[in-house]
């Protein structure tokens, strides 16, 4: 397992926050009153210290505790992980391995099809290397993700002539997402399985997440359990909260950013 862990150290002396759904300049966005108030509360300065990995589960479910009182999620910086911040919108995952892990492919599709991890594994993967950039503004260069192209099981299910869209469901039970059927066949959106090289741990949303490279990080719905073709978008979680649908990294969310795809 990974030693990665939640702890309260910021790049550029920010301080933690969620995902604000608007517009505007990070720094213009401050940590709403009531996440101020619950990170207070908790003491993460001192969790922070906690560095022992045995601690990491307890430690982890410590700040999904947190996140459930805030329902607009909370993070931490995950401190193996490069700049990586972590987020989760409920309050515990369950773990899923080899053993219980599957996806489901259904709605408007000729086969629906339920893959195991090793099936997953078995296909074809693709390697790509690009840049993460969160809306929230921090940005990972040049991170490798390794998966199934989503087109791939797109095409082995057999969408329907009817179908536009995709949405995406996981097993943390109330993450979804959102792509437009075209979007979803691009060469650079996986079912990723590995991230940085490594298989996905389950605080990047292990065993399995969506990767979609030239978009905000909001689309790469972590501990990914679902893919249902639908006729039109429904909005995903984020994206019900104020998030741009269509999500294009420097064209969306009233930023700037530069390109990651
Ligand atoms: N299931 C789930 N997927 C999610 C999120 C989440 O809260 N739950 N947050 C999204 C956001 S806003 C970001 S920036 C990335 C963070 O991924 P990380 O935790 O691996 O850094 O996951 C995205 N996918
Ligand atoms: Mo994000």
């Amino acid at each position: 397992m990974t030693t990665e862990q939640p702890h309260e150290e910021q790049p550029h002396g920010e301080q933690p926050h969620e995902e604000q759904p608007h517009g505007g300049q990070p720094d213009e966005r401050g940590a709403p009153v009531g996440r101020r108030v619950v990170l207070g509360t908790l003491g993460l300065g001192a969790l922070g210290l906690v560095a022992a990995p045995a601690l990491q589960r307890g430690l982890e479910s410590f700040l999904g505790g947190a996140a459930g009182k805030d329902p607009t999620g909370l993070t931490g910086l995950l401190p193996n992980g490069g700049g990586f911040r972590y987020y989760s919108v409920t309050s515990s995952v369950p773990r899923k391995d080899a053993s219980n892990y599957r996806l489901t492919i259904d709605g408007l599709v000729d086969r629906p099809t339920s893959y195991t991890l090793d099936e997953l594994t078995a296909l074809p993967q693709t390697r790509m290397v690009r840049d993460v950039q969160c809306v929230t503004g921090w940005r990972v260069p040049d991170t490798p993700f390794e998966g199934v192209r989503l087109s791939r099981l797109l095409d082995a299910a057999g969408v329907r002539p009817s179908a536009g869209a995709i949405r995406f469901t996981c097993f943390d039970g109330a993450y979804t997402e959102s792509l437009t059927l075209d979007q979803a066949r691009r060469a650079d959106v996986l079912v990723a399985l590995r991230m940085q090289d490594k298989d996905l741990s389950h605080s990047h949303g292990g065993p399995v997440r969506l990767y979609v490279a030239p978009m905000y990080f909001y689309k790469s719905a972590k501990w990914l359990s679902g893919i249902t073709v639908t006729e039109k978008v429904r909005p995903g979680y984020w994206e019900e909260r104020g998030y741009d649908v269509d999500a294009w990294v420097g064209r969306s969310n009233g930023r700037h950013d530069e390109p990651t795809a």
